[in-house]
């Protein structure tokens, strides 16, 4: 099958939380965590793999539950390709993908109060509250096994602060590089048919503000932590997978 053949994947995690990654990424590893550290390490890959075939044994389930809630973090500014390369990662690598604006979307769609004001915090190029966008999370979290990827999330040190005081300190973030003007021109085009309300000229400008005020910080506290993962998301969309499958120690079959 394709995702049993697939993918080599090379990860470490340290949060004390139980969360894991799955056996349906290829070789099986078992994780510890909300957030996870990726390496390239051969010798990690070793202890990985020995810890796949550990789950054939009486001890699986517990690192077989860790894998199903393993979370990683995919983060770029608005129209970097973040939906798509993680689009391209579920297919692959058999990941379940949470995107935090489109958990924020299907919020506003059910018409209820607090869609409301999202809707009108999402025009504005603005950050929903991190209980709000937390809570949504964690709802999206609870109903699927994982691995997950959660895109576009967090937004904020107030995003992260409330992420790991529910869950553990994050070990890792994807992000994708672009400049705003590839950007604003990807969204363009979208938006001659998204529908999405933050898809205009305007509201993109915006977006962009809050994204070097709110996020890069958030960006650079990971760079800082160590846990940051960068690629250069100009090019194609297989060019820019190829980076990512290299910064997160993945192998396609192609590859
Ligand atoms: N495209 C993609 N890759 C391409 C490539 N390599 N070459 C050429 N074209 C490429 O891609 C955008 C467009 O570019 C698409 O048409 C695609 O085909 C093309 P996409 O993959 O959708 O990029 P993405 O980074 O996901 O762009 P998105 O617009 O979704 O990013 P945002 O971060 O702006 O949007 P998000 O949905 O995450 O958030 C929307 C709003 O919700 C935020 O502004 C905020 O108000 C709110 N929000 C919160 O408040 N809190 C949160 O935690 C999350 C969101
Ligand atoms: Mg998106």
């Amino acid at each position: 099958m394709k995702l049993l053949g697939s993918a080599l994947l090379l990860v470490s995690i340290a949060c004390t939380h139980q969360l894991t990654l799955p056996t349906r990424c290829g070789r099986p590893s078992a994780q510890r965590a909300t957030c996870v550290m990726v390496t390239t390490s051969p010798s990690l890959s070793q202890t990985l793999q020995q810890s796949g075939s550990q789950r054939a044994t009486a001890d699986s389930s517990a690192s077989e539950s860790e894998a199903e809630s393993a979370v990683y973090f995919v983060m770029g500014g608005p129209g970097s390709g973040k939906g798509t390369q993680c689009a391209k990662l579920v297919e692959h690598f058999g990941f379940v993908h949470l995107s935090a604006g489109d958990l924020l979307r299907a919020e506003v769609r059910s018409g209820s109060q607090q869609g409301h004001e999202i809707a009108k915090i999402i025009e504005e190029g603005q950050i929903v509250s991190s209980e709000i966008t937390v809570a949504l999370l964690r709802n999206a979290m609870a109903q699927q096994q994982g691995p997950f990827l959660v895109d576009g999330f967090p937004r904020s040190l107030s995003n992260l602060e409330a992420f790991e005081e529910v869950f553990a300190p994050c070990r890792m973030m994807l992000y994708l590089q672009l400049s705003e003007e590839q950007m604003e021109k990807r969204l363009l085009k979208r938006g001659l048919s998204s529908g999405r309300s933050d898809d205009n000229s305007v509201t993109i400008r915006k977006r962009f503000h809050t994204f070097a005020h709110d996020s890069m910080p958030v960006v650079q506290s990971m760079e800082s932590r160590g846990l940051l993962r960068s690629i250069d998301a100009d090019g194609d969309e297989e060019q820019v997978f190829a980076r990512v499958c290299d910064a997160l120690g993945l192998k396609t079959e192609a590859s």
